[in-house]
Parts: C-alpha cells; sequence; structure tokens
C-alpha cells in the first residue's frame, strides 16, 4: 500500500452500476442538456420507433423492451444531443496552431459543429463556406488526382448502412478499393479468423441464447463500460446460477460486482449480484495458451474417461470439422509447464474451466479488444473457435460464439460493403446494379492507409466519421503524415485533433447525429444499423439538428459524389430523396437484404443469415477447421523478465477518442488518466512506489525512440508482468507496423516495455 495519499487515487469499493449510474447520469445530462428535453431523448433510445443508441452495438430484446436504463448509452446520447455549439465564431478566434494544444477534451467538449469549415493556410483558421462550394472545391481536387488510388477512404463505425453503402459505391465508382476502417483497429482479427474456422467473420448466438446457456466463457472484455446493456443480460445469466468464467489480466470491477438499476430490489437494498463465478487474471497476451491449457485438459480427461467419454462431442468433430488429429498432437506436444509460464495460470486453474466447460451442454464465449488487439490476435480468435468447436457448441440453443463489436454500426458498415477486399462476387453485383466497372485489386486497411499517406504515395483522406490519426498506434508518425496531405475531408459531429492535423486543403463537413431528425425530399427518414448479433433495425431521430445548416451523412457523401463524378452513373439525387431507394439498390447488391424495407418495418427488424447457426460452414472445405497456432507466445523474441506487457484500455469516462470526463470510477481513479496500472510485485521488484513518476519504454526499435512520460505508477490488481495505461495516450508507444500479421490489426494491447522511475527518487523526494 502506498505510505502516502495520491491525488485522484482511491479504491472504489461499491458493486458497478447502482447508485453510482444513476448519479453519474444525472451530471451527463445536466453538463451537456437541458433536462426535460434530455429525458425525452433517452426514453427513445432503442424504442421501436426511436433511434439505435449510439454507444454500443450490444442488442435490445427486439427492440421491443421497455426503456432500458444504460450509464454510458446516456453519455452517448447527451455527448451528441448537448446544448453546446463550435459556430464559425469560434474558428475565427482560434487559429488551427493554437487549437492544436488543447486537449483532445477541451476540443470535443465546445458542442456540436454547425457549418461546413474550409482551412485557410494563410490565416491559419478555418472558415466557414457553403455546402455547394464545399462539395465543389473538394469535387475538383478529386477530380485532379492523377491516379484514384491516391485517395483513401476512411469510415468510423456510426455511419448507418445508408451512408455506408453510398460511400463505398462512390469510392468504387471513383477507382479505389482503399477502405481505411474503424474495424481494422479493432475486430478485423474476427473478421479474418472465423471466416477461416467457421465460415463466417461475425458472432453466432443471438439474446436468446443467453437465457439458455449453461456457462459463459468472458475473455478480454469490459462491459461494465464498454457494453453496459450487456450487464443486464449477465446479470440474468448469473441470478439463474450458471457459470461465468472470466478472463482478464485486469480486476474489473462490473464483471465481479454489479447492481442492476433496473432491479428495484437491488436498488433499495444497496445489494449487488457477484457475476463472475471464477475470475481468472492470465498476463497480458496469455490468452492463447490458457486456451491451449484448457484444451490440453479436454484431451486428458477424454482419454482418461476412455471410450465411454463424453468430455468431448465426437459425433460433431466426425460429421463437421476438419483437422481435430492435428489439434490434439500439437495439444499433447505442448507442456504444462510452458502453458503455466505464459498464461501465467496455473494447470489446476485450467483443469478446472475445462471441467466446468465439459459439464456445460450449452456454452458462449464472449469475447472483446483484449483478444484483438495482439500481435496473434486472429490466432487468438481461432483457438476459442476451436474450444468451441470441441464440444459441438455452434448451431445449438444457447451455445455459440459472441464478439462484443465495437461501434454501434461497425458490423453493418462491413456488411453493406466497406472493405478493402471486396468479393468478386459483390464487385459482380455492383457493376450489374450501377453499370459501372468497380476496380478488383485490393486496397488498404487502416494502417497501410497510412503508411501510404507517410510515404507520400497517398494525397487525399476523405473520413466519414473518426478521428483517425489519434486512433492508429504512433501519433508521431500519423500526425506529421496528415500534414502531407494534398486533401483531407471529415464529416464530422464534433471537433477532434484529425480535423486539425490540417494540409494544403482541409475541409470539416458537420452532419447529423443518429438522435436528430433527417427531413429530405420526400419527408422524414429512417436509418439502418445491424447489431452484433446481425439484427438489422431502422433506427429514426426525434431531435432538432443541431444546427440547420447540418446535412445528413448520406446527403453529404451525394454531395461529394456527384461533384466528383459529373459523369456518375449513380443517381445520387434521386436515391438522397427517399431513403427506402438506397435500401432498395443495397438489397440489390447483397441478396440477404432481401424485402429489405418491409422487413425493417417490423419492430425489431430482421436477422441477416448466420450459417453456423444451421451448422453449415461456408469455408473452403465446407467444414468447420481446427486452426493451430503452433507455440504460446505471441511475441517469442520479448521474454526477458525485466519486459513488461503493456495494454491499453478505455477508461469509464471515453468513448474512443472522445474523452467525456476525467474518471475512471470503477478503477478507483478521479480526475485523472496520467497513470499506469502496475502489479504490487513488479512495481516492488523496480523500487517504485505508488505514485512515483515514471518512465515508460517500448522495449524494441531504438529503445529511446518511443516513450511516455509524466505518467504515475497505480498499485492495481493486475496479472504479474502485465501493465495497462489508457487509450489513446498510451499510442505513442505503439509502433505503427507492430501489427497482426493476419489482419492488420495493431497490437494496442501487447506492447513490451520498460518501465522505470522517471528521475529515481525525485517524486518521493517532493512528496515529502
Ligand atoms: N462507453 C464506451 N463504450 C464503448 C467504447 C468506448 O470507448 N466507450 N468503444 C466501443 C468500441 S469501438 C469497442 S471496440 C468496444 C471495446 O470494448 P472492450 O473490448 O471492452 O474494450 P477495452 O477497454 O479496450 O478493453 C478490453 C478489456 O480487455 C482486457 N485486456 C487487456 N489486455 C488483455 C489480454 O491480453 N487478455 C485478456 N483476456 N484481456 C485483456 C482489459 O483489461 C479490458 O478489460 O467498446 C465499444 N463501446
Ligand atoms: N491504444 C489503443 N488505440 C485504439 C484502441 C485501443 O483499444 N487502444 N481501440 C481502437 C478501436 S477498437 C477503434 S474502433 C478505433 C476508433 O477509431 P475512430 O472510430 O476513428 O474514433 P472515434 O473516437 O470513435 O471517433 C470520434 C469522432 O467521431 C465523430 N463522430 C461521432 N459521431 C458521429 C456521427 O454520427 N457521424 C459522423 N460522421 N461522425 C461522428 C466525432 O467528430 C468524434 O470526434 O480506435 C482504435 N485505437
Ligand atoms: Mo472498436
Amino acid at each position: 500500500m502506498a505510505d502516502k495519499e495520491i491525488p485522484g487515487i482511491r479504491p472504489y469499493n461499491a458493486p458497478a452500476g447502482g447508485w453510482g449510474a444513476l448519479r453519474a447520469t444525472a451530471k451527463a445530462v445536466q453538463e451537456q442538456m437541458n433536462a426535460p428535453e434530455a429525458a425525452v431523448t433517452l426514453l427513445r433510445t432503442n424504442q421501436p420507433e426511436g433511434f439505435d443508441c449510439p454507444g454500443c452495438a450490444w442488442p435490445d430484446k427486439e427492440h421491443k423492451s421497455t426503456f432500458r436504463f444504460c450509464e454510458n448509452g446516456a453519455k452517448a446520447v447527451t455527448w451528441e444531443a448537448t446544448n453546446k455549439r463550435v459556430p464559425p465564431a469560434f474558428f475565427a478566434e482560434h487559429t488551427v496552431t493554437s487549437l492544436r494544444e488543447w486537449s483532445d477534451y477541451q476540443l470535443e467538449d465546445q458542442g456540436r459543429l454547425t457549418h461546413p469549415m474550409v482551412y485557410n493556410a494563410d490565416k491559419d483558421l478555418y472558415e466557414a463556406v457553403s455546402w455547394e462550394e464545399a462539395f465543389a472545391r473538394i469535387g475538383a481536387l478529386l477530380r485532379k488526382q492523377a491516379n484514384p488510388n491516391a485517395v483513401e477512404f476512411y469510415t468510423s463505425g456510426r455511419a448507418s448502412n445508408e451512408a455506408a453503402f453510398l460511400y463505398q459505391i462512390f469510392a468504387r465508382e471513383y477507382g479505389t478499393n482503399h477502405f481505411p476502417d474503424c474495424s481494422n483497429m479493432c475486430h478485423e482479427a474476427t473478421s479474418v479468423g472465423l471466416p477461416q474456422s467457421i465460415g463466417i467473420g461475425k458472432g453466432t448466438v443471438s439474446l436468446d441464447d443467453f437465457d439458455h446457456c449453461e456457462l459463459i466463457i468472458a475473455m478480454g472484455h469490459n462491459p461494465g463500460t464498454n457494453h453496459p446493456r450487456m450487464m443486464g443480460t449477465l446479470h440474468e445469466v448469473a441470478r439463474r446460477n450458471a457459470p461465468i468464467i472470466v478472463f482478464n489480466p485486469l480486476r474489473e470491477r462490473a464483471l465481479e460486482r454489479f447492481a442492476d438499476p433496473q432491479d428495484p430490489l437491488e436498488m433499495a437494498t444497496f445489494g449487488a449480484t457477484e457475476i463472475a463465478s471464477t475470475y481468472l487474471q492470465p498476463r497480458v497476451g496469455g490468452d492463447a495458451a490458457a486456451l491451449k491449457g484448457i484444451m490440453k485438459a479436454l484431451l486428458e480427461m477424454d482419454a482418461a474417461q476412455g471410450s465411454q467419454s463424453s468430455v468431448l462431442d465426437r459425433a460433431f468433430i466426425a460429421e463437421h470439422t476438419n483437422g481435430f488429429e492435428d489439434l490434439a498432437a500439437d495439444l499433447r506436444a505442448t507442456s504444462w509447464q510452458d502453458i503455466e509460464t505464459v498464461s501465467g495460470l496455473s494447470e489446476d486453474e485450467l483443469y478446472k474451466v475445462a471441467e466446468a466447460y465439459a459439464k456445460s451442454n450449452a456454452t458462449i464465449i464472449t469475447y472483446g479488444m483484449g483478444m484483438t488487439q495482439h500481435s496473434m490476435g486472429t490466432q487468438n480468435v481461432q483457438q476459442i473457435a476451436n474450444l468451441l468447436l470441441l464440444r459441438g457448441n455452434f448451431g445449438k440453443p444457447g451455445a455459440g460464439i459472441c464478439p462484443l463489436r465495437g461501434h454501434s454500426n461497425v458490423q453493418g458498415d462491413r456488411t453493406v460493403g466497406i472493405t478493402e477486399k471486396p468479393s468478386a462476387a459483390m464487385l459482380g453485383r455492383i457493376g450489374q446494379t450501377f453499370g459501372f466497372n468497380p476496380p478488383a485489386a485490393h486496397g488498404h486497411d487502416a494502417v497501410a492507409g497510412m503508411q501510404a499517406i507517410a510515404a507520400g504515395e497517398s494525397k487525399a483522406l476523405i473520413c466519414l466519421g473518426g478521428n483517425l490519426a489519434v486512433a492508429l498506434p504512433d501519433p508521431q508518425a500519423c500526425f506529421a503524415a496528415m500534414r502531407r496531405l494534398d486533401l483531407s475531408v471529415h464529416i464530422a459531429t464534433k471537433l477532434n485533433r484529425s480535423h486539425l492535423l490540417t494540409c494544403e486543403n482541409s475541409f470539416i463537413l458537420p452532419c447529423l447525429g443518429r438522435t436528430e431528425r433527417d427531413i429530405q425530399a420526400t419527408g422524414p427518414q429512417s436509418i439502418t444499423v445491424e447489431d452484433s448479433m446481425s439484427m438489422v433495425h431502422a433506427s429514426r431521430g426525434k431531435l432538432k439538428p443541431a444546427s440547420e445548416t447540418l446535412k445528413s451523412e448520406p446527403a453529404i457523401v451525394a454531395g461529394i459524389a456527384a461533384a466528383t463524378l459529373p459523369e456518375s452513373k449513380v443517381p445520387w439525387t434521386h436515391l438522397i430523396e427517399d431513403y427506402d431507394r438506397i435500401r432498395d439498390a443495397i438489397e440489390a447488391v447483397f441478396p440477404d437484404f432481401e424485402r429489405y424495407n418491409e422487413r425493417i418495418r417490423i419492430p425489431g427488424g430482421f436477422r441477416l443469415p448466420l450459417p453456423p447457426t444451421q451448422r453449415v460452414w461456408n469455408t473452403a472445405s465446407g467444414k468447420a477447421e481446427f486452426l493451430l497456432f503452433t507455440g504460446l507466445q505471441e511475441d517469442p523474441a520479448f521474454t526477458d523478465r525485466t519486459i513488461l506487457k503493456l495494454t491499453t484500455l478505455r477508461s469509464h469516462d471515453q468513448y474512443n477518442t472522445t474523452i467525456y470526463g476525467l474518471n475512471d470510477r470503477y478503477r478507483g481513479v478521479f480526475g485523472r488518466r496520467d497513470v499506469l496500472f502496475m502489479n504490487e510485485e513488479d512495481l516492488a521488484e523496480r523500487g517504485i512506489a505508488e505514485g512515483d513518476e515514471l518512465l515508460v519504454e517500448t522495449a524494441f526499435g531504438k529503445g529511446d525512440e518511443r516513450r511516455m512520460t509524466k505518467v504515475i505508477a497505480v498499485i492495481y490488481k493486475i496479472a504479474r508482468g502485465s501493465v495497462a495505461t489508457y487509450y489513446p495516450e498510451g499510442n505513442c508507444l505503439v509502433p505503427l507496423d507492430y501489427i497482426d500479421k493476419a489482419s492488420g490489426t495493431p497490437s494496442y494491447k501487447s506492447v513490451p516495455v520498460r518501465v522505470t522511475q522517471a528521475q529515481p527518487g525525485a517524486a518521493r523526494a517532493m512528496r515529502q
């Protein structure tokens, strides 16, 4: 324990949720909105006639349920529906250079953007511009590019299906497949890994499955903060005594204890429900080893039980899978000692998980960024699939794989064609539908796109939302790269740092948010989104737009497209008049959307086909594949004990690069973000005391190139050998090319670092 009090660091002993969550919601509403409108807004979230919560992609029971309270959903909604504005007068008062000194929090906290703006380099100011002029100038600059492959089209996952579809059609008619996408930094390991395993890169469970599962294994996600509506589901599962086994290097309060604000009794009695029945803390990056340990234990149990064994689902393995023998051989060849060292968990602990798993007739494995953002992220995901396949946990009630998606429509954006690796089938149907020849050569993902910009090969960047330069690793490289562009265009709701990394021609185009009314020529429009469980449904904003000048995302995309491609085959204006027309076009290109306009009018929408739920495997072999991860270390080069593994996390008060506030209540951090969570023994071993100022350096490259200073050590219940800090502050430690080779996902959650005292003794001396 620290001998001195450290400002802003104090233990949080209450359960997650509960009254603290209600208080935090009231505060968010009070700070951003006038109260009566706020209440009405929140009540419309995820209702049949309302809008889809822009917070996360967790589904709602058929979108029919009564309003479900959710603190971080409320923050997402109030942040968008704020009363604060950033009008042209704001930009007239602040040079872009001066704004770059502001924090990410200060920038977004100014409120909603109101007018299209263009950068005036002579004055170093953003100035208002009409929509017509903005479109015409962007169009002319895009036409001027000699090579369409010098343009990058970035998408952040809040964009609707309609906006994303028009955007991909525009980029492909323009002539490129460069689609850097937030998904490339997020669940790309799922999108790449799962199709090879089970034939589709999406989750296979529905909410109903959570009513029937007998076991949940939750790996590398923090639902109390990032998927708060999932807490209601986990709370129900825990209450019916189905075991929930958590794998997380950090103790996350919501996975330990949760008081459901929907539960009057729990609220009235200050009670709480234990969520995890077993909480295991693997080392950061130790999950593949842990999964292999569980599978090895299963094989050993199966062998011990002999021919009557029901540990493995032999019939399922024989009928539906390939590669079992190779997997078994690899597991036999892997020693328990190595599994223990790399995972940080004991054989006994992993055996107990295997026993619980062997007892369960229906298991769901849920996972998030703790699994995907690793240099072996794709293999991590595939080991999860392997474990599920061993007991036939696909295509039966209560079982399956459940990746927790990120942005509220990131999955939908991919489904409607945001991909740098288009299939020939999709390109063929685009050609048939619109009458132009889309390019076939595969394009750039997020990292490759930024590398091309840094190399001067890509000259223009269009961003449909997001904050690309801050979200990517390596701000040193990304910030400089952004300044080298000829053209950058940001379609956005709020001001952020990427907008301020200006180049010769930079534009900010302000758009409607999901909470706002979208009125086009034929009247009010709905958009559609797809949640984590492949349910597609409509969302209709109800609030008065933040400014009369705003346009919808589809209208902005169509505006740029029409100005860029005067000979376009696509009837841009016609499509924008009525979004049903966009949906008809989506249906023409993607047959899974049959009767799209009819089916989204049914409350709750419809589910896209998920073949594994029928035990149909769209892999090359027609079977589900056991895929090997030979070895255990994700980074065999960094086994030196002085090297720690750094993971980067979201606080409770942030939405990706959007920082709502400086508290991380459940982890006991208040009013600051400059912390490195450390295991007490790792701290002691280095002679560091809690509260000391640290120097954190990436343990490869030239060593002194990537460093983080001005962070203090905070003792936390985190696995040994592992340290954690916040995203995006920690991004300065992650090289841009430090990625999962299979999926291109940055390894934000497995950076080898060295941690020392900033100036040994100095911080302590100051405090005394
Ligand atoms: N309020 C809010 N909601 C959000 C977001 C937000 O920022 N704020 N972001 C949205 C987006 S885009 C996404 S992708 C999701 C992200 O949702 P999560 O996947 O929950 O996101 P993270 O905060 O990155 O943290 C992941 C968890 O992984 C654990 N972890 C870290 N390293 C490892 C490891 O090596 N192994 C294991 N087993 N666990 C590890 C961390 O301790 C943490 O609990 O949430 C979405 N929803
Ligand atoms: N170190 C580290 N880095 C990470 C991660 C990590 O865990 N660790 N996580 C990664 C992940 S999972 C992701 S998804 C990326 C996130 O990357 P992005 O999606 O690029 O980033 P966001 O912070 O979500 O984008 C915020 C901006 O989106 C704009 N915006 C908000 N709502 C809307 C809207 O409705 N329409 C439009 N057009 N714009 C809108 C606002 O202007 C706001 O400033 O970051 C990645 N970076
Ligand atoms: Mo994400």
